[in-house]
């Protein structure tokens, strides 16, 4: 992509309503823009990472065994009135009459609209065990939405739901979720802590919160610091191996706690505990027969019985990880993407655009990375070489590939890896390769 032709609105001040480096840095980058209270819209730069967030997402999900569909935002209320909801969720649940004064509603999660349609198409415990998910947009009407997209009131979740015979079922699907999240926020640079958890207006009895230790995250955490070195679970390790070793090991330490459950937190922090603020990316929910017994979810046993499923739900924050991993990934002067979700791998610097010399030195190059699939941003505008750096920084491509007029002449140009701020100069071929590899 050429920045010249790239819809790339880029701030130079710090906009007054961002109160954490997260929003700053994504209005900055000219990634999002606000449309309405806690609703944005998604530029292009912001929306390529958006997409990387999701697919990881994805991936892991479907290696885990769970199968994508897509459900609508809008709902029909008459669901939320047979499981008991629609009343108890209150007012962060949108409601919505149609033009026939039908009752809808925007959906804030999806344990019914998935419920009446697990009901409807399985009739077999042969069909069992299932975990079904989708990605897709929902609204909350938070009373106070902040931060930017990690309090939206619109925004992107991925899903889960499980439909298992019995407990023993049940807590295999919530380990594979389990382990699937451990390995989704591994691929994205983060570590991200399980913490038992309060169920909220979900439900159940079973409840894990998945936690980036940040200094601007909304919760007071307290975690053994043994788990700032657990090893992520290897690709050794199967989904139909016996997960519960993994899932003591991980729930096993003190466990990681929020505020809440902390009584004498004065006499634990300090020892083994470390306390931190954190930003909380995902929630596993295992809540047995909640949503199937007052749903009629059954199916019919080994000896021809009806038995209600048990369920379980699984969410992760989509665009939330967004600003998650740019709080745990940024410097003073902007972004530095992880490899795994960065909107471009290469930024591509002209020192001097409209000289002959180094415009034909980067086309070349460009036309080399694009056709060995490399991702480039090319900043050929006519600017100067301040402004293209610090746009570039702030951005926070993973390798910045510089081409001058000094460099070209003794037979040069240098990479700087963002993270490390390390620069080395090079050939063109050597410096094409290490980009390829
Ligand atoms: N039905 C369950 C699991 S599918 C559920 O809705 N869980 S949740 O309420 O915990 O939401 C799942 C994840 O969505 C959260 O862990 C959080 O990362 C993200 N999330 C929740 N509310 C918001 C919000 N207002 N803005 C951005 N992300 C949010």
């Amino acid at each position: 992509m050429r920045l010249s032709k790239y819809f790339l609105p880029t701030l130079k001040e710090n906009p007054a309503e961002a109160q954490i480096p997260s929003h700053t840095l994504m209005l900055r980058a000219g990634m999002i823009r606000q449309s309405a209270s806690g609703i944005y819209s998604w530029l292009p730069l912001g929306l390529r990472v958006l997409r990387k967030i999701e697919q990881i997402v994805r991936e892991e999900q479907d290696k885990a065994g769970a199968q994508e569909l897509l459900m609508p935002t809008i709902q029909p209320a008459d669901l939320w009135i047979e499981s008991g909801r629609h009343d108890a969720y209150g007012p962060e649940l949108l409601r919505i009459k149609d033009r026939h004064s039908r009752d809808l509603l925007y959906g804030p999660t999806n344990e019914e609209m998935i419920t009446d349609i697990f009901r409807n198409g399985v009739k077999s415990y042969k069909e069992l065990p299932s975990i079904l998910y989708h990605i897709q947009w929902k609204f909350r009407d938070e009373v106070r939405p902040r931060f930017g997209v990690m309090r939206g009131r619109e925004f992107l979740m991925k899903d889960s739901y499980s439909f298992d015979l019995d407990y023993e079922g049940a807590k295999r699907s919530y380990n594979k979720m389990f382990v699937a999240y451990l390995r989704t926020f591994a691929r994205m640079g983060l570590k991200a802590i399980p913490m038992r958890a309060e169920t909220g207006p979900i439900g159940g009895d079973l409840s894990h919160e998945f936690i980036v230790l940040a200094e601007t995250g909304e919760s007071q955490v307290y975690c053994h610091k043994d788990y700032l070195t657990m090893e992520i679970p290897s690709d050794d390790v199967s989904y139909e191996d016996d997960l519960e070793p993994i899932f003591e090991k991980w729930t096993s330490l003190y466990a990681a706690t929020e505020d809440k459950y902390v009584k004498e937190e004065a006499d634990v922090v300090g020892n083994d505990l470390i306390s931190a603020r954190g930003i909380e990316v995902g929630q596993t929910f295992y809540f047995g027969k909640k949503y199937s017994e007052p749903m009629n979810v059954n199916v019919t046993d080994k000896e021809g019985k009806k038995v209600a499923l048990e369920m379980g739900s699984y969410g992760i924050g989509v665009s939330r990880l967004f600003g998650a991993i740019i709080e745990a990934s940024h410097d003073d002067s902007g972004i530095i993407w992880p490899d795994s979700v960065a909107p471009f791998k290469v930024g591509l610097i002209n020192l001097k655009s409209g000289s002959d010399d180094t415009d034909k030195a980067c086309d070349d190059i460009y036309a080399a990375l694009i056709n060995a699939g490399v991702e480039v941003l090319y900043d050929d505008r006519k600017e100067r070489a301040g402004v293209k750096f610090n746009n570039m920084d702030l951005i926070g491509l993973p390798w910045q590939l510089v081409i001058g007029p000094r460099g070209l002449a003794n037979g040069v140009v240098e990479i700087k890896r963002r993270a490390t701020g390390e620069k080395t100069e090079m050939s063109i071929e050597a410096a094409i390769a290490k980009l390829t590899a």
